[in-house]
């Protein structure tokens, strides 16, 4: 790899891909895949947090594969891989771990609320999540993170993390800056636009699979206010102000433009615009995931070779780290 700064991001295979880690990470990735040396990884260890079906997690890693090359990321630019195929994430999580404080981890938010949320199955797997996704990141050096707005206190642990390893043992690790997106950032649920749409929600979610109908149907019935003015207010509209940046995003439009082009027209006319968009935006990579499905082999081809490149640079970082706690080596 050369001088260009790197960058490490990951998605968790737990359900389909949405609009929300399109427009809030994997469009940030594509734009950011020329002028950085980039890691992009589908990080199944982070999915077993929660309880998945075997069959399921399996088939949709592989889906998420198909699905980052088919949104625009180019396997022979950067390096994609599946973590568990790289062991070297679990072993630095181990002793990560072992610098990272009880109290850190009580304050996460995405703790709180899926320990809210699978309030039958809070394991510590759950809790020391971001502990691996502190390894994924250190692992590689990386310089930045491309994320939603949503895993924004999980880099800001990492940094700590990796702030208090280099006191303790001299320079170390890099430490990451998170990459947040200005406009696409924090994508709402169409059925509450008071909270993020996430993948868990079926309703209030566009999947990046979802056929056109379905597509148009959740815009046409997505919530908004009994006003009829298309104007950016998140406070007062977050509906509309929802579509509007999901609008912009699609289009590359800016706000302004998007008031002015609907000014006058009310909801009837900018709803089904905004599904419109949206189903040519995803169109094409729906149409490419299917295509990538039907060739396992080359998907495979590109995971195994993920895999072998960032294994190597994997296990620079974790020697280092093993000599700097004591370890003895291997020889
Ligand atoms: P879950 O609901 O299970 O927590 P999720 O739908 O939030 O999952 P993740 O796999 O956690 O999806 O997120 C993948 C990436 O996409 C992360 O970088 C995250 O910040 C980003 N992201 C997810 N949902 C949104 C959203 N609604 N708006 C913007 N970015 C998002
Ligand atoms: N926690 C992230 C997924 C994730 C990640 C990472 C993102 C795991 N490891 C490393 C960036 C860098 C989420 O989207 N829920």
């Amino acid at each position: 790899m050369s001088e260009k700064k790197r960058i490490f991001s990951g998605i968790q295979p737990s359900g389909d891909l949405t609009l929300g880690s399109y427009m809030g990470a994997i469009k940030n990735w594509v734009a950011l895949q020329d002028e950085y040396d980039c890691l992009f990884c589908i990080v199944d260890m982070h999915a077993i947090t929660v309880r998945q079906v075997p069959a399921d997690l399996r088939r949709r890693s592989l889906e998420q594969l198909a699905q980052y090359i088919a949104c625009g990321l180019d396997p022979k630019k950067n390096i994609m891989f599946i973590q568990s195929h790289v062991p070297q994430h679990a072993e630095l999580s181990w002793v990560l771990g072992c610098y990272t404080q009880f109290g850190e981890l009580s304050r996460m938010t995405q703790f709180k609320d899926k320990s809210a949320k699978h309030a039958d199955n809070i394991t510590a797997g759950l809790f020391t999540y971001p502990v691996l996704m502190a390894a994924d990141i250190l692992l590689y050096q990386a310089d930045a993170v491309p994320v939603g707005e949503d895993q924004k206190q999980h880099v800001e642990l990492c940094r700590d993390i990796a702030g208090r390893f280099n006191y303790v043992y001299g320079d170390t690790f890099t430490l990451p800056e998170p990459f947040i997106p200005k406009m696409g950032a924090r994508i709402m649920s169409l059925g509450d636009p008071t909270s993020k749409m996430s993948k868990s929600d079926p309703d209030g979610c566009v999947f990046l699979m979802d056929k056109p109908e379905d597509i148009m149907r959740k815009f046409k019935r997505a919530v908004t206010d009994c006003e009829t003015a298309v104007r950016y207010d998140p406070a007062a509209k977050p509906g509309i102000s929802n579509l509007l940046t999901v609008y912009c995003t699609a289009t590359g439009k800016t706000i302004e433009e998007a008031e002015q082009e609907f000014a006058g027209q009310g909801y009837g006319v900018f709803k089904p615009a905004v599904g419109e968009a949206v189903v040519e935006l995803l169109r094409p990579i729906r149409e490419e995931t299917e295509r990538l499905l039907k060739d396992k082999a080359y998907l495979e081809s590109v995971y195994k070779e993920g895999a072998e490149r960032a294994q190597y640079l994997a296990n620079k970082t974790l020697r280092k780290v093993y000599k700097k706690v004591g370890f003895v080596a291997r020889g």
